[in-house]
């Protein structure tokens, strides 16, 4: 067997006045909660380091720069570099990623357990929109703030396995899964910011965004034959809630554990990457069994 056991570190909301140290201190006491659990990889949500800011409208774009990091890691987050570090702890964690040319991502990055960045990922589905809408009962301007990832999705030889990330939106895209899928995958890491509520029809709740989160990562789980980790941040932020929702999926599509509350936790599953191999051998033997003949559409519009 190869086991990774993972933390699943779900944040609780974050108010638009905490400040980063405030949450870098949340998140080390979950990777201590974690490592005394026997976990070696702890996940933490998309933009775990502030609350879901794409909310707010800044009618000056620069104004939003103070939401970014221009470097990783910087003085906020270098207390969770030594602690995982001291720990020996590999981790995951999204952040706004301002570049010294000024580019704008919503990024993800691995990091291995001597505290070396080991791979980037920028999100490529960027839901929402660019202008302020007063259409919807809420704003989500991850366009606005944000260009599309330009990284696409590599997988890293990370934890003794094959690990890719995503976040957010991007689980709920087949090709996402897809393109790690093809380069053998085993464990696809992501981090969340869903709103309960769709800010475009009022009759969508809760339950059916935990229904759509969960027949997302499922699938994209099964027909990859690959664990996945989908880690929340959750409750309500500033009168805005989101959605709960932590859980790790076997490579069956099977839920192994799912948190059941919104604030702070962990969910700790050791999952044995072997576990990937029948799935890819039988059924999803991708180099057996794909007709790429019939695909080209895919990649046309
Ligand atoms: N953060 C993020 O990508 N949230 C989206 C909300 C979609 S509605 C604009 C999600 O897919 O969960």
């Amino acid at each position: 067997p190869r086991i990774v056991t993972i933390a699943a570190a779900q944040l609780g909301p974050i108010q638009k006045a905490e400040s980063r140290a405030d949450v870098v201190g949340r998140m080390i006491a979950l990777m201590d909660e974690a490592h005394a659990r026997g976990a070696n990889f702890i996940v933490y949500p998309e933009l775990a380091l502030t609350t879901f800011f794409p909310r707010w409208y800044h009618e000056d774009r620069a104004e939003a720069d103070s939401w970014f990091e221009a470097s990783m890691p910087n003085a906020a987050t270098a207390p969770l570099f030594d602690k995982a570090r001291a720990l020996g702890m590999a981790m995951s964690f999204g952040y706004a990623e301002l570049t010294p040319e000024g580019r704008h991502f919503n990024t993800s990055i691995l990091v291995d357990r001597s505290g070396k960045i080991a791979g980037k990922y920028r999100k490529v589905h960027l839901p929402g929109h660019v202008d302020y809408d007063d259409t919807r009962s809420h704003q989500h301007l991850e366009k606005r703030y944000f260009e599309p990832g330009d990284l696409g999705w590599p997988v890293w030889n990370f934890e003794g396995g094959l690990v890719g990330m995503a976040i957010c939106n991007d689980r709920r895209w087949p090709e996402t899964y897809r393109v790690m899928g093809l380069q053998g995958v085993e464990m696809v890491v992501l981090g969340f910011n869903t709103p309960s509520v769709n800010s475009q029809r009022s009759d969508e709740g809760l339950e059916d965004r935990l229904f759509h989160h969960r027949l997302s990562v499922q699938a994209g789980a099964y027909q990859n034959s690959t664990f996945v980790v989908a880690v929340a941040k959750a409750g309500t932020e500033d009168g805005h809630h989101l959605t709960g929702g932590t859980l790790v999926v076997d490579p069956n599509g099977k839920i192994l554990g799912e948190l059941d509350h919104e604030h702070d936790g962990v969910l700790v599953v050791a999952c044995d990457l072997d576990d990937t191999r029948f799935g890819k051998e039988t059924i999803f033997d991708f180099a057996r069994h794909r007709r790429v003949e019939h695909y080209g559409l895919i990649t046309e519009r």
